[in-house]
């Protein structure tokens, strides 16, 4: 019988060391291998989708919406902005949000825990020196440092089929995703937000199809569908959906409905036959409702409907969900629904949640309603070395309330181990992944 932990400080321990200990699969970031092109260290290639360095760190989209409440657009118009060079637009952000004011939301805090866990001097107020580090770095040779200083053991990509440079590189090099460190993950928001755009975008690729529906639009649509899973080898697929997303879809919106047709007919057919889960990311409303200037930093959140999700787990049983929501409203029903479907897989604390406060507020909840049955985060990191900071971060979190957890069982009387803990973190934090995409 394993030696049960006897006190609160003894199993603060066993789960801070266990968390730091089980290796991660991270289930949905925006990272690339340098075969897509590296936009950081010595020689820059300015289209490259591999972020990494200091200089993408500071001006992750994150802080551009942060500068921007200190330098209004009024002072600092957009395009003026976007116009600057990936350092001076640093420079910009670092003198406002560093300098000027002290660095404690959690993007900017986030910043010098990266750096700092890579061992530089974070007191130091200048960036000279950091962009002399990361200029001496290797593309290839710092992901094995950032994987290992966070302890991801694989990164699971965003490969958004219908972005003009990520298609590209895949139709010129096949091999763009062999890097052992990464796994592909097909994303096709249009094909249910925007039928009609989708459907000319896949007439123009060669493939039979309709904006009506009509004909071999279903089964060219399959085939888009089966091509580029095979091509990414994807382990499973994706789409951000707005808080309007509902299903069935609303009758009087003939893009919703057909959205909800290739839904049916297309996407999860070829899901099911793939044995691929099906990963809904609901509530995000795009930056042209809200402030398109901003770019990627202009997007906003909205109440989702968690019963379009119930609906799909019902009707599909034979499907597998991943969901996560951006409103903090909605994750007490989702996580209720979560007991009701072994088809739903309730996972992260996505953007505007990913902030201590409400990743703790969530994972109690989850933990106290789910037990360890959910995948308590993903990183969703643009930038390479954001890896180290969005798990240094959220470990701490999750220490603090598996620890309370742990303490409240052994006050049953329940014999709680370090094996115990072992076993379920590493459900947490790989298995329950691993094994649900697997199915
Ligand atoms: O749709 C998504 O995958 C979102 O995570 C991104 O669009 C968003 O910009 C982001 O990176 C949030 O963390
Ligand atoms: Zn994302």
């Amino acid at each position: 019988m394993a030696k049960p932990l006897k006190d609160h400080a003894a199993i603060e321990r066993t789960v801070t060391s266990a968390l730091a200990d089980q290796p991660i699969i991270d289930m949905h970031t925006h990272l690339y291998p340098p075969t897509f092109g590296s936009a950081g260290g010595a020689n820059p290639d300015p289209a490259g989708l591999m972020l990494w360095g200091v200089d993408e760190l500071i001006t992750y989209h994150y802080l551009v919406a942060e500068v921007y409440r200190v330098v209004p657009a009024t002072e600092l118009p957009y395009e003026r902005f976007w116009a600057m060079s990936k350092a001076e637009q640093a420079d910009h952000i670092w003198k406002h949000l560093f300098v000027g004011r002290s660095p404690i939301s959690e993007s900017c805090r986030g910043v010098l825990t990266t750096l700092q866990l890579l061992g530089l001097d974070t007191s130091d107020r200048s960036l000279v020196g950091f962009r002399k580090y990361f200029a001496q770095q290797d593309p290839s040779g710092y992901i094995d440092t950032v994987m290992e200083k966070s302890n991801v053991e694989s990164i699971t990509m965003t490969n958004a089929v219908f972005d003009d440079p990520e298609r590209e590189t895949w139709l010129t090099n096949p091999k763009a995703g062999d890097d052992p460190r990464f796994t592909g993950v097909l994303r096709f928001d249009p094909l249910l937000r925007d039928w009609p755009g989708a459907a000319g975008r896949l007439a123009e690729w060669g493939y039979a199809v309709g904006e009506d529906l009509s004909g071999e639009t279903i089964e060219e649509g399959r085939r888009f569908l089966r091509e580029w899973i095979d091509r990414v080898r994807t382990i499973y697929c994706a789409v951000s959906l707005g808080p309007e997303f509902r299903y069935p879809a609303d009758g009087d919106d003939a893009t919703a409905r057909a959205g909800q047709k290739v839904l049916e007919q297309v996407v999860l057919p070829v899901c099911a036959e793939r044995g691929l889960p099906f990963a809904m990311m609901i509530g995000a409303k795009r930056r042209e409702l809200v402030n398109p200037g901003l770019g990627d930093a202009g997007d906003t959140v909205g109440k989702s409907d968690v019963q379009s999700v119930i609906n799909l787990c019902r009707e599909f049983p034979e499907n597998r969900f991943f969901c996560t929501m951006l409103a903090r409203e909605n994750q007490h029903e989702l996580t209720v629904a979560a007991r009701k479907f072994g088809n739903l897989m309730v996972f992260g604390c996505w953007w505007f949640l990913n902030n201590p406060s409400l990743v703790e507020e969530m994972t109690r909840m989850r933990t106290e309603l789910l037990g360890v049955s959910y995948i308590p985060q993903h990183s969703d990191a643009r930038v390479l070395d954001q890896l180290i900071y969005k798990w240094d971060h959220s470990r701490r979190v999750i220490g603090k309330v598996l620890t309370d957890k742990y303490a409240d069982l052994a006050g049953t009387g329940w014999a709680v181990s370090g094996e115990d803990v072992a076993r379920d973190v590493r459900l947490l934090l790989r298995d329950n992944f691993a094994t649900f995409v697997t199915g």
